[in-house]
């Protein structure tokens, strides 16, 4: 897969060259780059912000330099069978879940528009349509100061759905959210430390008992924790004998 992040922030990206990302992308799994928006630019300022039509406070992202860099990256693809999805991060967009992760994580090239300030033009997301399927997504009901942060996170849950990023795949299996309820608690040794057991059911190397009280503690968080969750939630899409535990 390919991923072009465009942000007047490259530095903020590093981050992706570390841990299973950055291993990602040695391997030749991941084929990432970041692009500086001032590159875009043709005044001597490397102006990408002005003030909003309408007025109000704060700045708006200008449409020439993203236009420019967004067809930088389209045209730096020519392999591509299928328009590349631009996500454009934003708290205005649609959510961004585990589904829509897995749905990214089949494309061949995803493109991310990093804005600042009060966003951009809006005409940009307009023109982009012609080029790339356009998604604005946000991660959750709260405001970042920019995109950068939003991609970090959207590309590291994009990143370890692909093929052979994650060493054991069987980890994905088992995790919140990949079957609608959050995950169970885990322990690890020792079995007793400051005065508190690990449940004894899971020393009992009863495997059946194990599964079915591991789904009591998902249903259980999931309750408490979620409970919008577990609205959605259907039992009888798990495999047969998962459902015996509802
Ligand atoms: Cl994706 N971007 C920004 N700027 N703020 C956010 C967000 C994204 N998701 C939640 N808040």
């Amino acid at each position: 897969m390919r991923i072009d992040v465009v942000s007047i922030f490259p530095d903020y990206l590093a981050p992706l060259e570390l841990s299973l990302i950055g291993k990602a992308c040695q391997d030749g799994l991941l084929d990432l780059r970041v692009h500086d928006l001032r590159d875009f630019t043709t005044d001597r300022h490397r102006t990408v912000d002005d003030t909003p039509y309408g007025g109000g406070a704060g700045m708006v992202m200008k449409s020439e330099p993203w236009a420019q860099a967004l067809a930088s990256v389209a045209a730096g693809n020519t392999e591509a069978a299928t328009k590349p999805v631009l996500i454009v991060p934003s708290p205005a967009g649609e959510r961004f879940t585990q589904a829509a992760a897995h749905e990214l994580a089949a494309e061949e090239q995803l493109v991310f528009a990093c804005g600042r300030y009060e966003g951009i033009d809006e005409r940009v997301m307009e023109w982009a349509a012609e080029y790339f399927t356009v998604r604005p997504m946000s991660l959750g009901d709260y405001v970042l100061n920019g995109g950068e942060v939003a991609v970090l996170a959207m590309v590291e849950a994009i990143g370890r759905l692909l093929p052979g990023v994650v060493g054991n795949p069987e980890s994905l299996v088992e995790e919140s959210h990949s079957d609608g309820l959050l995950e169970y608690p885990v322990y690890t040794k020792p079995s007793s430390w400051r005065d508190r057991e690990v449940p004894a059911v899971l020393l009992s190397g009863n495997h059946g008992k194990i599964a079915q009280w591991r789904r009591h503690e998902q249903y259980r968080r999931t309750a408490e924790r979620r409970p919008d969750l577990l609205a959605e939630f259907d039992a009888a899409k798990l495999p047969r004998a998962d459902r015996t535990a509802f």
